[in-house]
């Protein structure tokens, strides 16, 4: 019984980590797998092609999963979010 609690918590750690650092519709977008979306990956995505400039929020030419998540987060819904500033 006491082996089984480091295993459930270990894996509740990286079921965790897993579902932030992979967005499946990121994943697929990201093509060549290089961890962040170039405008060319990001014409995939029509509405994300479109405010691709704004949601690349450090310049830095790619969108990395946060910047990605903000952006669609945005498009999605444009109503306010309660709780955001
Ligand atoms: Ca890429
Ligand atoms: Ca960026």
């Amino acid at each position: 019984m006491k082996v089984l609690i480091p295993i459930a918590f270990a894996l509740a750690i990286s079921g965790t980590a897993a579902n932030a650092a992979d967005d499946p519709q990121f994943n697929k977008l990201d093509t060549d797998h290089n961890g962040v979306v170039d405008p060319t990956e990001a014409k995939q995505m029509p509405t994300l092609a479109k405010q691709f400039s704004t949601a690349d929020t450090n310049r830095d030419g790619s969108l990395d999963q946060a910047e990605y998540k903000k952006a669609i987060a945005q498009s999605d819904q444009k109503q306010p979010h309660p709780g955001a500033s």
